[in-house]
Order: structure tokens, then C-alpha cells, then sequence
């Protein structure tokens, strides 16, 4: 606390502080005791606010001189120790990501500065981009709704808070953004075409983030959505150009039938 303390004739000064804007005239308490020495645009006290709760706080400077005339001045200060609280709740550290994003959190504190997103190529990024900035305290909502159209890849994003004493909280999380589907491919056998005995099935089942692939077969040319049976179960390696399944044709009448590929990669994003 700085300030001064003077007087031609000076006698002491002393440095008080109460709860509140307002205190009454008894809750004044002192900051160490009654100084002899002047003080001239320099340090009066040192206050260790860590000592008290957060809050609104009075403080009061009176100096006395020789006869006894008192100069007394106030101030209002708010005291806040306590860092803002952050959770980023989503996306989760790691998540595959697509199209549109709700980045969704908590940004709070009772002296609330505000919060920023900001986003950057890779997991530890050189240069950020900040997507967006606020000074609106969010709980468990919506703090951006990012558009990942055009970006592939890792990215990290970093949510930033600050309130008016402590600086900044800073959330990084790594997130995968996948907007490309996967490819489904079934090169043998071709359309209509005749074929018997056990059925070697090729093709592509691939995606830069692959989760799995599943072939499936149905009596007819256009069978219900309930028909389709799997040959064989969930494949989770990719095939490029390859054996997808060996299907012995034999187990089924003859006739005509369906085969259905479908791909799924990390994000959810599927190729039929
Ligand atoms: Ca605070
Ligand atoms: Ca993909």
C-alpha cells in the first residue's frame, strides 16, 4: 500500500482496514500498528490479502500531526485470491471430430474478466488462432461452436480465463478432425455378375482414421433394410485392394443377391 504521510510537524500515521464499503467506526482494524516515521509517495504498508476471505474491503490512512489535527483518507478495494474456475467438458482430450463442433465448458469467477478460444495446428502449436472471446461467464454451456470445414488432422484448442487478479487459467485439449469419409470399395465381383463355388470378395476399406468395416449380403436385387446379414463379423483392419471376405456361395440357394460394404471411420462418418 502506497502513499503518504506527512507533515511539517508530523506525529504518526496509521493504516487501518475494515470488511465491507461501508464499516462501522469499531470494525476498523489495524495493519500492523501506529508508524512514527513519514512516508512520502512510498511504501506505507505491506498487506498479505492471502490473510483474509475474498470480499470487499475498506481501507483507511489517518495521519496526526504534533497538535493533534488528524487527516484521514479511504479507499474500497475488492479482494480475490481465488482463480477463475474452468472445466472444458467437451470435446474430450483426443476425440475425433467433424463439420460442426460445440465446444462446451465452464468459465467463472466472482471478478469474471472474460474467456477465449483459440486454436493451432498440431499438439503443440506455434501460433494460435483465436476463434472467439467473451466476457460472459458460462456454466456447462456453449463457449464456441466451431467450424471445422477444410481443416484434417491434429489440432489443439486452448481455453483461456482470466479474472481481474489472477492471471490466466489455461485448459489445452488435443482433439483428431476427420471430415473426410471413409472408402468403400467392392472391385470382385462386379455388378450381375455369375458366380459359384467359394467367393473371394476384394476390395478397399480404408480411412485415413479407420475404425472398422462390415460386408453384408441379402437375398435380391433390392432387399429391406432388415434383410442384410453379415458375412462374417466387424473387420477392425483395413483392406486396400484385398480380400474382404471369402463367402462360400455354396451355403446359400441360388439366385440373386446383394453385397453391401459399409466403412466407418473414427469420427462416426460411414461409406456404404
Ligand atoms: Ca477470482
Ligand atoms: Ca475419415
Amino acid at each position: 500500500i502506497v502513499g503518504t504521510a506527512t507533515d511539517s510537524y508530523f506525529d504518526s500515521y496509521l493504516l487501518q482496514q475494515a470488511n465491507g464499503a461501508n464499516p462501522e467506526e469499531s470494525d476498523w482494524q489495524p495493519i500492523e500498528g501506529v508508524s512514527a516515521t513519514p512516508v512520502n509517495s512510498s511504501t506505507l504498508r505491506q498487506f498479505a490479502t492471502t490473510t483474509v476471505a475474498d470480499g470487499i474491503y475498506s481501507l483507511r490512512l489517518r495521519v496526526t500531526d504534533k497538535v493533534g489535527q488528524i487527516t484521514t483518507v479511504r479507499r474500497t478495494i475488492t479482494i480475490d485470491n481465488t482463480p477463475p474456475k474452468v472445466t472444458l467438458q467437451s470435446p474430450t482430450q483426443n476425440q475425433y471430430v467433424n463439420s460442426q463442433v460445440a465446444i462446451i465448458g465452464t468459465t467463472d469467477d466472482k471478478n469474471f474478466k472474460g474467456y477465449r478460444v483459440e486454436l493451432g495446428a498440431g499438439d503443440k502449436p506455434e501460433s494460435w488462432e483465436v476463434l472467439t472471446q467473451s466476457a460472459t461467464i458460462r456454466q456447462s454451456e456453449g463457449l464456441y461452436n466451431w467450424d471445422t470445414s477444410g481443416l484434417e488432422g491434429q489440432y489443439t484448442l486452448k481455453l483461456v480465463v482470466e479474472d481481474f487478479t489472477n492471471g490466466q487459467v489455461v485448459v489445452n485439449r488435443q482433439v483428431m478432425v476427420d471430415n473426410t469419409p471413409p472408402q468403400a470399395q467392392i472391385t470382385v465381383p462386379e455388378t450381375d455378375a455369375i458366380v459359384s463355388g467359394n467367393l473371394k470378395i476384394v476390395g478397399t476399406a480404408t480411412d485415413s482414421y479407420f475404425d472398422s468395416y462390415l460386408l453384408q449380403q441379402a437375398d435380391g436385387a433390392n432387399p429391406e433394410e432388415g434383410d442384410w446379414q453379415p458375412i462374417e463379423g466387424v473387420s477392425i483392419t483395413p483392406v486396400n485392394n484385398d480380400t474382404l471376405r471369402q463367402f462360400a456361395t455354396t451355403t446359400a440357394a441360388d439366385g440373386i443377391y446383394s453385397l453391401r460394404l459399409r466403412v466407418t471411420d473414427k469420427v462416426g462418418q460411414i461409406t456404404t
